[in-house]
């Protein structure tokens, strides 16, 4: 008999791994051609992400009820998801309002010019946390897709950000008055589909949360893709949002940087980057692991048809499980644990001089023995641990 598989790459309920109804659904429409596949309805998602292991979908309002259905359209819609979600052991651990695709949103939704338009866009997202609480939604996520300007002729965006403030406090407070214990997690993009989004990356986020009426409820929704379309890191990004204990959710996928939004299988671009996000969430370099959703944000690819969505799926899940043991196998690794060490010098004298400002701290701090040009001749062993990293990732290792 040959030795059990000691890893396993198919994914279960416990791996907290979920998609959108919107990204097993896409059809693969582009700005440049129209939908090549049917577009999978909701209960068979529900049915297919099931069978692949995963633990839970997540909707806009409009992905299962239409805009303008009647109470009636909507009540039955619900029914059959619920009834799907139960006979296919799934949850819905987030919801989120569609404040983008309907015209009406074309210059914005809280932060529209014409305060009508921010009142319809307010009453659309308590609908779509009614819904998310009828589906047992505890996390709201919030992306401002046309929040933003092509020409800064059109406002003030001083405006914007007090109106976007104003219509998220108004939504935080209605959600407390229900009595609902519901985290809100803002989304950050900076551009596409608006020339220039507003709060365009999660550190624009974090301050702005903290102007708000209700901070604590309030955290961020980082995405791979909108992080590397400007050049910025995922990984820096979310372990801020980490620090500051504002990680409520986080959309995983992949993206080339400088490019339109690619929202590609996770890990299939910049699997370094991949690599050290893993390790952030999963908490094999160090700090508490991250215990909420893994959501993937992420579509197939326009030449596939509708088993290729699944392979998609199965492609993202499968990726973050491998990545997950090969960060583990790295820092587990005693060379990698080596050269990290012996960069973390930490003389027991220094860490209370620097940690609170006192006047023995500033004489202690004055009086240390600090001798630059040694500091300054040490070299790192970066390049190595670095190759370290890239061999556990190719393989070789571990
Ligand atoms: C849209 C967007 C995503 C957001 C979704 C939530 S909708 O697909 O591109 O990044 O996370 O509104
Ligand atoms: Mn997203
Ligand atoms: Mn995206």
């Amino acid at each position: 008999m040959s030795a059990p598989d000691p890893f396993n790459p198919s994914p279960s309920r416990g791996d907290r791994f979920t998609f959108g109804l919107w990204t097993i659904g896409n059809p693969g429409a582009d700005p440049f051609g129209p939908a090549v596949r049917p577009r999978i309805s909701p209960v068979e998602i529900v049915e297919g992400l099931s069978k692949a292991g995963a633990w839970g979908v997540n909707l806009h309002d409009n992905d299962l009820i239409p805009f303008g259905a009647s109470a009636a359209e909507r009540d039955a819609k619900v029914a059959e998801f619920q009834s799907a979600l139960r006979d296919n052991n799934m949850v819905v651990p987030m919801a989120t309002t569609n404040l983008f695709s309907h015209p009406v949103f074309r210059d914005g939704a809280f932060t529209a010019s014409d305060a009508k338009v921010r009142a319809f866009a307010v009453r659309k997202a308590m609908r779509a946390i009614e819904l998310g609480v009828e589906l047992g939604a505890g996390t709201v996520v919030f992306w401002g897709g046309r929040e933003g300007v092509e020409t800064d002729a059109a406002r003030d965006c001083r405006d914007a950000i007090l109106w976007y403030r104003e219509c998220l406090n108004f939504l935080s407070h209605w959600t407390k008055d229900q009595g609902w214990d519901l985290k809100f997690a803002l989304e950050a993009k900076p551009n596409e589909p608006r020339g220039d989004i507003y709060l365009p990356t999660t550190g624009h986020m974090l301050h702005f949360i903290e102007t708000l009426d209700l901070p604590k409820m309030c955290g961020v929704n980082p995405e791979v893709a909108h992080e590397n379309m400007p050049g910025l890191s995922m990984v820096h990004a979310v372990g801020q949002a980490m620090e500051a204990g504002k990680l409520f959710h986080i959309d995983l996928n992949g993206q080339r940087i400088g490019r339109y939004d690619q929202d590609l299988r996770f890990a299939s671009e910049d699997l370094k980057g991949a690599f050290f996000l893993v390790r952030l969430l999963e908490g094999t370099g160090g700090y508490e692991a991250y215990q909420g959703p893994l959501h993937f944000d992420a579509h197939a690819y326009r030449t596939e048809d509708c088993q290729g969505v699944w392979d998609f799926a199965a492609g993202c899940m499968r990726s973050y499980k491998i990545l997950a043991a090969k960060t583990k196998a790295f820092d587990a690794d005693a060379e990698v644990q080596e050269i990290i060490a012996a960069n973390h010098v930490d003389p027991e004298n220094i860490g209370p001089i620097l940690g609170k400002f006192s006047l023995e701290n500033r004489d202690a701090l004055n009086k240390l023995d600090l001798d630059p040009d040694a500091l300054a001749a040490q070299g790192h062993r970066y390049e190595r641990l670095d190759q370290l990293a890239m061999e556990h990732i190719m393989g070789v290792r571990g």
